[in-house]
């Protein structure tokens, strides 16, 4: 679903590296080692991250399309080494035949005919996510320079949802004060004070021996209106959205703005309305639309939610078969995570991110950074003085097809 940029990941959990491919990023983008660090390490963080995550310390190493720190236009390849290759590589791996409900274990086996289940955990794997934050971080650090963050939060883990009041359409620094908050806890939380309450949720969890889902929010703030268009279905910024958050492991719902909480209501109550602020802007005070209207942004911050079910390796066996000889057990527990709602939020902004920077430069055309800039000025913005209506009546004038 992207239409400027191409991103391709390879590599196995437990093989030597993960590795990204960028290609058609801009020239002229300066690379911030640190942040997309930091963004690496947001993926690894959170209580109820399973054992690995102590073992891994995910750093990218660029081997192309950089010169001097700068992207130079051409693929930019990413490198991220797994620690824990060190004791996979020289090691006989147990066979692996009892598959896990909820894993590719069963259904990518009976894709390829595989003779091990593992060859289908070790590409489905989560693991595979640590490539597309740090493709994703450039992706995020090109809207930044273009002035647009992205940001997400966890709404809910379990039983435990957290009411995060919508700023509106017209309060960017309403959602800044959410996301910073979120991007420094380490359950992701935007509010003090929720972050001890996903803790006691995840305990519980442990207690059980037991997995647990949630819902993550991930939104654009700063993002023109125009980008997507209502014309053809594989252009709607929302179906490209979906489409992303959709491709995340473990993600079985996307909702844009009030999404399904909106079927409940009448549509007076939903739709948003149009304002005229006296400076000549057109404003949204509600934002129920997630910033998308006919599959194109609005102006307004771009608000998605995606639905992550529970970790579908827990501790308590899950029924399944032995695929030797179809004699019926439980699932053997193999090291994984109690929650990684946390873990996915950075995930989430990462493919946000690759989304609206492909839009951004279908929009802006341009081959460098310095070209993308020049342009942004002129874009429409949501203004009365942008629009220019005719106000008389008009005909489709087609020549009748019979
Ligand atoms: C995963 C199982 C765990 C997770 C892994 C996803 O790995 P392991 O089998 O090595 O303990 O930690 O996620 C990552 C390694 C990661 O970097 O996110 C699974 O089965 O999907």
């Amino acid at each position: 679903m992207l239409n400027r940029l191409r991103l391709i990941t390879a590599g196995e959990s437990h093989g030597p590296r993960l590795t990204a491919i960028l290609e058609g990023m801009p020239a002229g983008l300066p690379i911030d080692l640190e942040a997309l660090e930091t963004m690496l390490a947001r993926r690894q963080r959170g209580f109820g991250a399973g054992g690995r995550m102590k073992i891994e310390r995910d750093r990218a190493v660029i081997t192309a399309g950089a010169a001097d720190g700068t992207t130079s236009g051409g693929p930019i390849a990413l490198d991220i080494h797994n620690r824990d290759w060190a004791s996979w590589k020289d090691r006989d791996i147990a066979a692996m035949t009892r598959p896990r409900p909820g894993h590719a274990d069963l259904s990518a086996t009976l894709k390829y005919g595989y003779n091990d289940l593992r060859h289908a955990l070790e590409r489905a794997s989560a693991r595979e996510t640590a490539a597309r934050v740090a493709a994703g971080a450039l992706a995020v650090q090109l809207l930044a320079a273009l002035g647009v963050r992205i940001g997400g939060h966890v709404r809910r883990i379990g039983r435990v949802d957290v009411a995060v009041a919508d700023p509106g359409g017209d309060n960017d620094a309403g959602w800044h004060a959410l996301l910073d908050h979120a991007h420094d806890d380490e359950m992701g939380a935007a509010v003090a004070g929720d972050a001890e309450r996903f803790r006691a949720e995840v305990r519980a969890a442990i207690a059980a021996r037991d997995t647990l889902g949630g819902i993550i929010e991930v939104v654009a703030v700063g993002l023109p209106p125009g980008l997507g268009s209502h014309v053809a279905w594989d252009r709607r910024l929302d179906a490209r959205l979906a489409f992303a958050m959709a491709s995340i492991p473990a993600m079985k719902g996307v909702e844009i703005g009030e999404g399904f909480g909106a079927t409940a209501q009448m549509g007076s109550a939903v739709h948003d309305a149009i304002v005229l602020r006296d400076d000549g802007t057109i404003v949204r005070p509600t934002n129920r639309c997630g910033g998308l209207e006919g599959g194109i942004s609005n102006g307004a911050p771009i608000v998605v939610r995606i639905a992550m079910k529970p970790i579908a390796t827990t501790l308590v066996g899950l029924p399944t078969i032995d695929l030797r000889d179809g004699s019926a057990g439980a699932t053997d527990y193999e090291r994984s995570d109690i929650c990684a709602v946390p873990r996915a939020v950075p995930i989430a902004e990462a493919m946000m991110a690759l989304v609206l920077a492909d839009a951004m430069l279908e929009k802006l055309g341009g081959d460098s950074l310095a070209e993308l800039l020049s342009r942004l000025p002129g874009l429409r913005r949501a203004r009365l003085a942008d629009l220019a209506m005719r106000g008389e009546p008009w005909r489709f004038a087609y020549e009748d097809p019979t």
